[in-house]
């Protein structure tokens, strides 16, 4: 007779109050009985298994070498003893080689809950971050809970909640910082806030049927394009690619055209004299979604030729040797040369007409005003604007058009900035757009967005493009209606624009539903998890229809 084992959950949960209270134990059991295949009667009753009897709570005071966190990345940890710290023991992660290089828990347990998270940190970086990474429907998201502007000899603590949703998997918690310095963890605890579920695995998606959907790409097609940003694993799930085709007739690569993706680091270093002015590339990580544009009848906007982010550093070294000294302004002249060229000829030749816009610099003005002193200003010099149009222009196909791109674009100063900035870039008519990202919230006010756009075109000239739109809101009291309010009156305001004569061709949302969202945990896209439609998707709908 065959058997077979089946386990049976139970739930019972207890009520929680609030964050950090003392948690109350959950039991979660899994009985095991022996079933008959022929016949399904349960044959023999095995012992209860306790799986699971408390709400998580993990962390470290790091007060003895005894501490649960796991190295990420390159680093070493070690225990060290620090007056600084409260305890006098901390937690030191050296050798770190990349932003994401640090220490890690496993917060599977978290799974379906809210979690607080707390920590203390030192460091001479000016940030460390409290961040959680996990997994849906194979998109891996990397989300900030907490973060805090740390100094070099005292500590300073931060916190935030975060919920995690129930269809994630491998879910990890971190602490990261941008620069490469050592970090210096006093403690750090995480906790379950409110109610707590057991959640043994990720709850799987179930999607629901979407081709009854009024289709946005239809509804604008008069007045410009609708785009969305994809990454290469959503292009494996059929609710997705439909979605996708009778939605949008737009397309951006959220990561696969950057310089990281292309830019070849093995085979340069390889060869350092042959690639000495022409870092070689590939272009693997991008073929999926430039097929399925073209085999499916959307453009692409490719995102992005130079960014100070997701550029790696050897580029900018003498001899590609991060260790050594930043490369001359003739080397580095000829290397973005190269590398414009290289990408668009490679795209033109195997994808001919695919690629309508190129964001040809992504995010130069700084936050603080003036130009980002980013590594190719510190290279090149503050002309590196002007020059990579100019080799855009030069190796571009003749329609396609070529366009700056920042975030925040629409406030004042930095607007003036950007204006002072591309204005040699326009007179050289190396440039055709003003790309306005647009990672905004309901709070911004949509007049002054509206005027900023205006003023582009009015000063500029520039035709523009949204091109990562996203609206955050947070859930709340009719945080759904409220968001759907707000994208109505956003796409109305735009349509207004374009029809009194602003050049707005096209509006592109950085991703699909709320779940591939760079910004999942505000629930920003037009799209629920499941690919419901959202009061934001029906918004951008009534706007084009109400038109007058
Ligand atoms: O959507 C992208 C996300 O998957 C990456 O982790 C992130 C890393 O920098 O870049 C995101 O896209 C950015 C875009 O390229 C430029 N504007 C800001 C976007 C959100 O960070």
């Amino acid at each position: 007779m065959k058997l077979k084992k089946v386990y049976a959950f139970i739930h019972s949960v207890l009520m929680l109050t609030a964050c950090g209270s003392a948690q109350a134990p959950v039991q979660e059991t899994a009985q095991e009985s022996t079933v008959s295949e022929e016949t399904g009667e349960e044959l023999l009753s095995l012992a209860d298994i306790t799986e699971e009897t408390e709400a998580p709570v993990i962390g470290d005071t790091f007060s003895d070498e005894n501490f649960s966190a796991e190295k990420r990345g390159t680093v070493i940890l070690r225990y060290t003893e620090d007056e600084a710290a409260s305890d006098k023991g901390a937690l030191r992660i050296f050798n770190r080689n990349n932003a994401w290089d640090g220490a890690q828990y496993n917060a599977e347990k978290f799974r379906g809950n809210e979690l607080e998270a707390e920590g203390s940190f030192r460091s001479a970086n000016p940030d460390v971050r409290i961040s959680v990474q996990y997994t849906i429907n194979d998109n891996t998201t990397y989300n900030t809970i907490a973060s805090v502007n740390t100094k070099e000899d005292s500590y300073s603590k931060c916190s935030g909640k975060y919920f995690i949703p129930k269809n994630a998997e491998n879910i990890i918690l971190y602490v990261e910082s941008d620069r490469l310095e050592d970090i210096y963890i006093d403690d750090i605890s995480v906790k379950v806030c409110g109610d707590y579920t057991y959640y043994p695995e990720a709850v799987p998606t179930e999607f629901v049927n979407t081709s009854d959907y009024p289709s946005l790409k239809d509804e604008y097609k008069e007045y410009f394009r609708i785009g969305t940003a994809t990454t290469p694993n959503l292009l494996d799930k059929e609710p997705y690619t439909e979605l996708i085709k009778a939605q949008y007739n737009s397309m951006t690569m959220g990561n696969s055209f950057k310089p990281d993706s292309i830019l070849d680091h093995n085979k340069t270093v390889r060869d350092v004299e042959k690639y000495m002015y022409s870092p070689a590339v590939k272009f693997d990580a991008v073929k999926k979604e430039l097929d399925y544009a073209r085999d499916n009848g959307l453009t692409v906007r490719g995102h992005t030729l130079l960014w100070h982010n997701q550029t790696p550093e050897w580029l900018f070294y003498k001899n590609y040797n991060i260790g050594g000294e930043l490369a001359d302004r003739e080397t580095m002249l000829l290397r973005m040369e190269n590398y414009i060229k290289n990408v668009m000829e490679w795209t033109e030749e195997n994808y001919p007409g695919l690629v309508r816009a190129w964001d040809v610099v992504n995010e130069a003005a700084d936050d603080g005003g003036g130009m980002r002193k980013s590594l190719w200003y510190q290279t090149v010099g503050e002309d590196y604007i002007e020059q990579a149009f100019k080799f855009a222009r030069k190796y571009a196909p003749e329609d396609t058009k070529l366009f700056y791109n920042d975030y925040n674009s629409y406030q004042t100063r930095k607007q003036n900035d950007i204006i002072t900035f591309l204005r040699p870039v326009v007179e050289a008519g190396n440039i055709d757009g003003m790309g306005m990202q647009s990672h905004i919230n309901v709070d911004i006010s949509i007049s002054q967005y509206m005027a900023a756009l205006q003023k582009y075109y009015d000063e500029l000239g520039l035709e523009i493009n949204v091109t990562e739109l996203d609206v955050c809101r947070g859930k709340g009291d009719d945080w759904q209606q409220e968001q759907g309010e707000y994208y109505k009156e956003f796409m109305s305001e735009i349509l207004k624009l374009r029809k009194n004569g602003v050049p707005i061709t096209s509006v592109t949302l950085w991703g699909i539903s709320d779940t591939d969202s760079w910004l999942s945990s505000t629930y920003p896209l037009i799209f629920n998890d499941d690919l419901s439609r959202k009061p934001a998707f029906d918004g951008m709908i009534e706007a084009v229809k109400n038109l007058e």
